[in-house]
């Protein structure tokens, strides 16, 4: 089989979905783990145009984003699937990869996680609590609207694990180490789903490195 590796820098939680999935499907990658900035050189700008991670590579296929690399996963190693056959389940998920995508990753998550962790504790940087304050509302909204979505189901799509959830948990898992992650999420049912997810193997594989695991 050609080898499957993925570029990112270990932490960040669009790279750490990517690899929950490998997990998820028992498929055997290598992670070349970059350091901070290493996404914006030239020679890596050649293969990701937009300088984000994860970058993913399987022999001399290439890929960029995310949710396209988690359905190229599932098509190519089909077990477990992590895509409901239903079409309105596969709705509910796509929905959610969106809420993910548009609203709460670059929204509050790049806000509010950059604010009180990455910036203080890789980059040396003061937190913006202005910054926050800002970004509180969307927080309100996004966690209001992803615990409705939830609802009493155990996965975003339904009964089973699908991309929907793979997208979301390291994002919630990193928003939770800050105090107005934890606060938000504690009254929700978002706070047993994320524990459900944090007793899977796959999370517990690709655990952020201690640095980012708490707010300074
Ligand atoms: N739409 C992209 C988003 C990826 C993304 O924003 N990754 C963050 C890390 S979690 C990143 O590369 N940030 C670096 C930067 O903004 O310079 C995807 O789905 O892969």
């Amino acid at each position: 089989m050609s080898e499957i590796v993925v570029y990112g820098v270990p932490g960040s939680p669009f790279l750490r979905a990517v690899q929950m999935g490998l997990e998820e499907k028992r498929v055997a990658y290598r992670l070349q783990a970059m350091t901070p900035g290493e996404h914006k050189t030239e020679a890596y700008l050649k293969k990701h145009p937009f300088g984000r991670v994860p970058l993913f590579e399987h022999g001399d296929f290439t890929l960029y984003e995310t949710q396209a690399i988690l359905r190229y996963i599932d098509g190519e190693f089909p077990e477990p699937p992590l895509e409901p056959t239903d079409h309105r389940a596969a709705a509910h998920m796509n929905q959610i990869i969106g809420i993910n995508d548009w609203y709460f990753f670059p929204k509050v998550a790049a806000v509010i996680v950059f604010q009180r962790i990455v910036g203080p504790r890789l980059l040396g940087t003061a937190t913006d609590q202005a910054a926050i304050d800002a970004a509180m509302p969307m927080a309100h909204v996004c966690i209001a609207e992803l615990n409705r979505l939830l609802g009493t189901q155990p996965f975003f799509a339904g009964d089973s694990l699908s991309i929907a959830d793979l997208m979301l948990a390291p994002q919630l898992d990193f928003f939770a180490e800050t105090p107005e992650g934890k606060s938000l999420l504690a009254a929700t049912g978002l706070s047993a789903w994320l524990d459900r997810m944090n007793g899977r193997p796959s999370m517990q594989a690709t655990l952020r490195p201690e640095v980012l695991r708490h707010a300074a």
